[in-house]
């Protein structure tokens, strides 16, 4: 399940089923402030694994928990070691909640930045294949995105998403809490949707320090690669999520 990676590094390959995040497409309730509180899914009883909550209204919320100390690096760095990932949606948007291990800057140099690449026609190798960034880490071949939303704390900006070809979509919404809470909305259509997709999106999600100017730092341990934690590989087959 795990592909050989620098010491503390491996990748989260989620595949999402649309029709498990609100099947009726209930409104997920969820505010975009860094307050965790609106997300109502427990978490699996084991590291790096993931499970799919389901709230008497329909809606859906998929749970990973990552390992903890797992991340490496400086004690900044470490600081930004995921904890959990958790996903979410409804008729006009997907949501994110990163946490890790915190305290974390959310803003200016050293501020914590979250990057979660969006694989949406799972062709292996078709697509962006690293995070945004110098030497950003790789995405599995598997997990080649069309779009990936930057959390841009650092500079004060939010969250953008991009295409593999640097261009820049608007509409996505980010906060953070420096307890190590982020969230994240993405309308459908940053992602090119015009209705909610049916189809499965593969999801891989990374955790850095950034600067300002909201580029990734290197974690501090001399590897190339900058960042600091992601996350196990792991794919949740549609037969399991429905
Ligand atoms: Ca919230
Ligand atoms: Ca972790």
């Amino acid at each position: 399940m795990t592909r050989s990676r620098p010491r503390g590094l491996a990748l989260l390959s989620l595949l999402l089923v649309s029709t498990l995040l609100a099947p009726a497409i209930a409104r997920a309730g969820i505010v975009v402030d860094g307050d965790a509180a609106d997300w109502f899914g427990q978490l699996p009883p084991s590291d790096n694994t993931a499970r799919i909550a389901r709230r008497s209204d329909g809606a859906g919320e998929l749970v990973w928990r990552d390992a903890t100390g797992d991340a490496r690096g400086s004690a900044a760095a470490r600081a930004c070691d995921l904890t959990q990932l958790r996903v979410s949606g409804d008729h006009d948007h997907l949501y994110l909640l990163a946490r890790c291990a915190g305290p974390v800057t959310v803003a200016g140099d050293s501020a914590w930045q979250v990057q979660v690449s969006f694989d949406l026609n799972r062709f292996t190798g078709l697509g962006g294949t690293n995070f945004v960034g110098t030497d950003a880490a790789g995405v599995t071949p598997e997990a080649a995105w069309e779009y990936l939303v930057q959390t841009r704390f650092g500079s004060g900006l939010g969250a953008r998403v991009v295409d593999p070809y640097g261009n820049e979509y608007v509409g996505a919404v980010a906060a953070v809490n420096a307890s190590g809470v982020c969230e994240i909305s993405v309308p459908w259509a940053a992602l090119g949707f015009a209705f909610v997709p049916a189809d499965p999106i593969r999801i891989c999600a990374a955790s850095f320090l950034s600067n300002a100017s909201d580029d990734v730092l290197p974690a501090g341990d001399g590897n190339a690669s900058r960042a600091a934690d992601v996350v196990t590989q792991y794919a949740l087959a549609v037969g399991q999520a429905r």
